[in-house]
C-alpha cells in the first residue's frame, strides 16, 4: 500500500529519497531495490504516472510508437503487456503506469500527495534532509525523477483573475474531464499539446479560437491499431528489436538515410520526404543526414511541409498563416490526427498574435489590440517552464549550504547530465545536459537509472561514501553540450529547449544534442574509467 498521508508525518531515513513517481522515478525505485536498498518515493499527484498523470487533455497521447515507449528491463512485462494503438492514449499509457506499479509492488514505497518542498545535504553526517509538505526524511541518496515538463508555463495574462467563464492549462487538465459541447473556447498555443487538443476541442465546441503566436510544424500520425505483424516480429525478439534502438540518434528506429538531402535530385527527395510522410510520425527526422545541421537542407524539408498545408488547409489566407517560417525540428516535430484539416471547419477560426499580441483576459474573453473575443472557456497550450522548472522549485542545498538555484542561475550546470559539482550523492534523471528530450524518453530513462543503479552499486563494493562530479570535468561537459548545440540548427528559434518560452529564464539550450547512441558510449567509458571525473570518496 501507498503510504497514506497521515502515516508520513514523522522523520524517516532511508538509503535514497526519490522525487516523482513517473515512468523515471518507478523504475529507479525498482533498481535501487534490486540493490538491496530501502527507498522513499515522493509524489505529488495522486496517483503514479507523471506526465500521463497530469496531462490529460483531449487527444492526448505519445509521439514514439508505443512499442518503443515502454520499459525494456522486464522482459516478462514487454511480452505480456498489449498495446493497443500504434501510439498509445493517455488513458492507456495511465493504465500501464499503475500495471507497472502494482506488478512489481511498488506502492508501498510511494509517498503520493506529497510535494518535496527542500533537501539540505549534511556535510558531517553525508545525508540529505529532505523537507516535504506531508512529512520529512533524510537519505544517503536524492534522486530527482521530477520530470522535464512538469512545471506548467501559466503566461501572466493582465485580468486572468476577473475571467468570468473557466480556464484550463494542458498539463493540468481535470481528471473528470471537460465537455465543451455548446461552448465558445479559446485555445492559447499552437504546440504539441494545442495540436492533439485542437482537432477534439473543435469537435465539441460551439466555435474555436485558436491563438497562434508561432505556426508549428506537424506531420501526420496515421495512428491505427498496432499491426499483428509488425507485433509478432518485435516480440519474437524484443531484446534486439531495444538494441538496435540504443544504437541510434533518438532512441527509436526511423530507418535513418545518411544522404544528404542537397545530394539528390528534386524528385528523389520528394519522394522521400513523401513516402515518410505516408508512414507517418518522427519518422520524418530520419528523411535526410543533414536535416538538422544544414539550413539548406532543412528549407527543403519546410518547403515540403508548407505545400502540404497549402494543399490542406481550404482558406489561402489561414493557409499562410499555419505555414511556420522557422527551422523544421528546432522545435520539436509534432504529430497530429486531423491538425490542418480542422482550420477548414466553418467552427475555427485562427487568431494571429504574433505581431499584435493578446492584450489582455477581459470579464468574458480575450482582447487582441482593438478586438474582443468573448469565450466561455480558455485552454492554455502554452507548455512548461521545461528541465529545470520542477527542479528549481525545490529548495536545494549542497555542501556549504551551495544553492542550486545560485549555482544555475546562468543555465543548468551538470556533469552528464546526471550529477552536480557540490551535492554529493544527488543524481538527475533524464534532465538538462543529457539527451532526454531529444529522444524517446523510455530508454533514455532507463539508461539512467541503470548507470545510476551502477555507480551506487560500484560505491557499496568499494565502500564508498560519496560521489560527486569534479568541477573540471563539469565545466567540460557544459561546453561540450553548449558546441554541440551552437554547431545544430537547434538554438535558432524560440524553443523551450532554450528557455525562450519562460520570460527571464536564462537563455542556454538544455539537452545534450550529441545523439542518443554516443552518449551512451560516453556514460559507458566514464564508468569503465572507475568513474572518471567524478570524485569518489
Ligand atoms: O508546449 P510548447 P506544449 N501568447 O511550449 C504558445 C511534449 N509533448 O505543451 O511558440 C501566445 O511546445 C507558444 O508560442 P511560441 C513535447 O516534447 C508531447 O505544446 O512560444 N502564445 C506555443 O505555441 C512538446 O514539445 C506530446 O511563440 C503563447 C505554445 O504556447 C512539449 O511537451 C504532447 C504564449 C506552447 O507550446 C511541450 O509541448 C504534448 C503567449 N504569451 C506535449 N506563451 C506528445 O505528443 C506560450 N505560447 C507525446
Amino acid at each position: 500500500m501507498a503510504s497514506s498521508k497521515g502515516a508520513a508525518d514523522r522523520s524517516d531515513a532511508f538509503d535514497a529519497v526519490v522525487v516523482g513517481a513517473g515512468f523515471a522515478g518507478m523504475y529507479m525505485l525498482h533498481k535501487l531495490r534490486e540493490l538491496g536498498l530501502t527507498a522513499r518515493v515522493y509524489e505529488a499527484g495522486t496517483g503514479v504516472g507523471g506526465t500521463w498523470y497530469w496531462n490529460r487533455y483531449p487527444g492526448a497521447r505519445v509521439d514514439v510508437e508505443s512499442l518503443e515507449y515502454s520499459y525494456q528491463f522486464s522482459e516478462d512485462l514487454q511480452q505480456q503487456w498489449e498495446w493497443s494503438e500504434r501510439y498509445a492514449t493517455q488513458p492507456e499509457l495511465l493504465r500501464y503506469a499503475n500495471h507497472v506499479a502494482e506488478r512489481f509492488d511498488l506502492k508501498r514505497d510511494i509517498q503520493l500527495n506529497t510535494r518535496v518542498q527542500a533537501a539540505r545535504f549534511d556535510e558531517a553526517t553525508g545525508r540529505w534532509h529532505v523537507t516535504t509538505d506531508n512529512g520529512n526524511a533524510s537519505s544517503r541518496f536524492f534522486i530527482l525523477a521530477s520530470g522535464c515538463l512538469s512545471s506548467t508555463n501559466v503566461p501572466d495574462f493582465k485580468g486572468l483573475g476577473g475571467f468570468k467563464g473557466s480556464w484550463y492549462h494542458t498539463g493540468g487538465w481535470p481528471h473528470d474531464g471537460v465537455d465543451f459541447t455548446g461552448k465558445r473556447v479559446a485555445v492559447i498555443g499552437t504546440g504539441s499539446s494545442a495540436i492533439q487538443s485542437i482537432p477534439m476541442i473543435a469537435r465539441q465546441a460551439k466555435h474555436l479560437f485558436v491563438f497562434q503566436r508561432t505556426a508549428t510544424y506537424s506531420v501526420p500520425a496515421h495512428n491505427g491499431p498496432v499491426d499483428p505483424v509488425a507485433l509478432a516480429r518485435v516480440k519474437a525478439n524484443y531484446r534486439d528489436f531495444r538494441e538496435r534502438n540504443a544504437k541510434t540518434g533518438y532512441g527509436f528506429i526511423l530507418d535513418a538515410n545518411e544522404a544528404s538531402a542537397l545530394s539528390v535530385s528534386d524528385e528523389e527527395r520528394r519522394a522521400v520526404y513523401e513516402s515518410r510522410w505516408a508512414r507517418g510520425g518522427l519518422g520524418f527526422y530520419g528523411s535526410f543526414g543533414d536535416f538538422l545541421s544544414d539550413k539548406a537542407a532543412n528549407d527543403t524539408a519546410a518547403d515540403f511541409i508548407r505545400q502540404k498545408i497549402r494543399s490542406t488547409v481550404r482558406d489561402p489566407v489561414v493557409a499562410e498563416l499555419l505555414c511556420p517560417r522557422t527551422v523544421v525540428g528546432c522545435k520539436r516535430l509534432c504529430v497530429d490526427t486531423g491538425y490542418y484539416e480542422t482550420y477548414n471547419r466553418p467552427n475555427v477560426t485562427l487568431v494571429d498574435v504574433s505581431k499584435t499580441p493578446i492584450d489582455r483576459i477581459t470579464a468574458t474573453g480575450l482582447r487582441v489590440g482593438e478586438r474582443d473575443y468573448e469565450v466561455d472557456a480558455i485552454v492554455f497550450a502554452t507548455g512548461f517552464d521545461a528541465m529545470t522548472g520542477s527542479v528549481m522549485k525545490i529548495d536545494i542545498r549542497g555542501n556549504q549550504g551551495l544553492r542550486l538555484a545560485d549555482k544555475w542561475a546562468a543555465g543548468p550546470k551538470n556533469y552528464l547530465g546526471l550529477g552536480v559539482a557540490g551535492f554529493p550523492n544527488m543524481f538527475l534523471i533524464a534532465g538538462p545536459g543529457s539527451p532526454s528530450v531529444l529522444t524517446n524518453m523510455l530508454p533514455s530513462i532507463e539508461q539512467h537509472v541503470r548507470w545510476i543503479g551502477d555507480c551506487i552499486a560500484t560505491m557499496q563494493a568499494r565502500q564508498a561514501q560519496r560521489i560527486e562530479p569534479v568541477e573540471a570535468a563539469e565545466e567540460t561537459w557544459v561546453s561540450h553540450v553548449n558546441e554541440l548545440a551552437a554547431a545544430s540548427l537547434f538554438p535558432s528559434c524560440n524553443s523551450w529547449y532554450l528557455g525562450a518560452n519562460v520570460p527571464g529564464k536564462p537563455r542556454v539550450f538544455m539537452p545534450y544534442s550529441g545523439g542518443f547512441a554516443t552518449y551512451i558510449e560516453k556514460c559507458n567509458e566514464v564508468a569503465s574509467r572507475g568513474y572518471e571525473g567524478f570524485a569518489l570518496s
